[in-house]
């Protein structure tokens, strides 16, 4: 089979054409701003390859857990482990103990690098697999102090293009994690189609954003994209809307990657920030409300690059940039993936019928469970669990998640589109809608809105915003229950949790 280690594309092939002394990574590290150049990337990497073949004995093959805020140091270690020849295992800074245990067990963990910070939790259920901890200066059995034992370089494990190196288990709407795993040759194939045509990326660029290392989102956007393109990703740790922005500025970032929620969150504060770095900015994770994409494009100018992706595929398979740019629509299959819509016998429809979005393309995985490849992989098309409608130009529009539809009196009505109306009434910073059981109904529409500071929530706000929502969809949409909230509840990666809001 074609030999490849993505790694050796990625850091090493830069380094070689003599591009070593360009800023690969930049951090913060104790307040202090932190940037590796590819070379010195390439040494960062190559030393903790050793840790993992020399000082922990690992083999190709081999899981390695990783588990850290985003930072150069996670960064190297991820990229580490692949050039070594074993299998990243990415988990979210914010899972617990028992949650780990799941991972560690469904997906047979060897080894664990942690960041010193995190690593409680982890140690609790470790069990036999070593845990070597990282950022703890002083520290004799540290990562750090371990590498320091190993100047030589580090060849690049002759991999095959279709060995795993990647484990990547979904944040999960529903909270059950699913594995997945994806080959070296899905690596570059991420980077070789969103970023290469739509976003249309290049050495210049800055990436930066919110989505951590461990959800694919980040890992392309912040990591991979940037390296593939000889640029450089900026990894910063539990960013708040100001510290984003803070950061683009300071940074002069060109590429900005998060979900929508944050973006909605920066947008009543970018008068305050010099932004002219940007160019791009991608929102994905959850579907884009036209009302959060109009107001960024009055606050920064910038028309947003919307793409849904999933962990199954690894990255953005639907989007569209620039001229291309349809509001309401997702877009078009990315280049080098093909998408379709099917109803529930697994037959395609025509435009203008709501079904199920299939795609298939260079990255589809393997789920790490056989039942769910039987049932989601059909004739290599993933199903990703969304709702989607075509129009006659091809242009793919999210309406919900398969499971979230609410059908109400014989209608099927999409909860996103409630919650865009609701989202363009000035009282409302975050709504979520979903289908609530009714015995005449069969369901009811039941809005979840988060007030702006100085709105009250009173049986008066209720009838403003029902009347407001009859005034702007059809009527039978409107939400029969309006519920007001603090906080909506929000996996790690920025998505809602509907399954959360219809047990309230
Ligand atoms: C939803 C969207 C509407 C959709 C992801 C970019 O989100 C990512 O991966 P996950 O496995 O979730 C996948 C599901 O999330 N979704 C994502 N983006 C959009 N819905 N519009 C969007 N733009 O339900 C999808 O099936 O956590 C996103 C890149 C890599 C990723 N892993």
């Amino acid at each position: 089979p074609p030999r490849l280690n993505c790694v050796a594309e990625l850091v090493d092939a830069h380094v070689s054409a003599g591009r070593g002394a360009r800023t690969a990574v930049i951090g913060e590290h104790l307040g202090e701003q932190m940037r590796w150049t590819y070379a010195e990337l390439q040494q960062q990497v190559d030393r903790i390859a050793h840790v993992l073949r020399t000082d922990l004995g690992l083999v190709p093959g081999n899981r390695v857990l990783l588990r850290g805020a985003n930072c150069p140091t996670m960064a190297a270690s991820i990229l580490a482990v692949l050039k070594a020849g074993l299998v990243a295992v990415p988990t979210m800074p914010l899972l617990r103990a028992r949650e780990l245990g799941v991972i560690l067990d469904k997906a047979n963990v060897n080894a664990v690098l942690c960041a010193g910070a995190l690593s409680g939790e982890l140690e609790q259920v470790a069990g036999q697999a070593p845990v070597i901890r990282f950022d703890m200066p002083g520290h004799a059995d540290s990562l750090e102090a371990r590498m320091a034992k190993h100047t030589q370089p580090f060849a690049p494990v002759d991999t095959a293009a279709d060995d795993v190196c990647l484990i990547s288990f979904t944040s999960g709407t529903t909270g059950i994690p699913k594995g997945t795993m994806h080959f070296h040759r899905d690596i570059l194939a991420i980077c070789d189609c969103f970023p290469r045509y739509t976003l249309k990326a290049g050495a210049d660029d800055i990436f930066i954003g919110t989505p951590p290392l461990a959800f694919t989102f980040g890992l392309g956007g912040l990591l991979l994209f940037p390296l593939r393109f000889g640029a450089a990703g900026v990894l910063l740790e539990k960013l708040t809307p100001e510290g984003l922005l803070a950061a683009i500025e300071r940074y002069r970032a060109t590429v900005c990657f998060t979900a929508p929620t944050f973006y909605r969150q920066m947008t009543p504060l970018v008068p305050s920030y010099d932004l002219r770095s940007l160019q791009k900015c991608v929102s994905a994770g959850e579907a884009l409300p036209l009302a959060t994409r109009e107001a960024w494009k009055r606050a920064t100018g910038i028309a947003m690059i919307d793409g849904i992706g999933a962990t199954e595929i690894l990255h953005i398979f639907i989007s569209a940039s620039g001229d291309a740019i349809r509001p309401g629509a997702t877009g078009k299959p990315v280049p080098g993936y093909a998408a379709c819509i099917l109803d529930d016998d697994g037959q395609p429809v025509g435009p203008g019928v709501i079904g199920r979005l299939a795609v298939k393309g260079p990255t589809g995985c393997r789920y790490l469970a056989d039942e769910r490849q039987r049932n989601y992989v059909l004739n290599g098309w993933n199903i990703t669990g969304d709702a989607y409608e075509m129009d006659q130009d091809g242009y793919f529009y999210y309406r919900s998640r398969t499971d979230d539809m609410i059908i109400s009196a014989g209608y099927n009505i999409a909860g996103a589109e409630v919650e865009d109306v609701l989202l363009r009434h000035p009282a409302v910073a975050e709504c979520g809608v979903v289908g609530r059981a009714d015995e005449e109904r069969g369901q009811i529409v039941e809005a979840h809105v988060v007030l702006k500071p100085g709105f009250e929530a009173s049986p008066d706000m209720v009838r403003t915003l029902q009347a407001f929502a009859k005034d702007n969809i059809a009527p039978y949409k409107y939400p029969r229950a309006v519920r007001f909230t603090d906080k909506l509840p929000r996996t790690e990666t920025g998505k809602l949790q509907r399954f959360k809001l219809r047990a309230q």
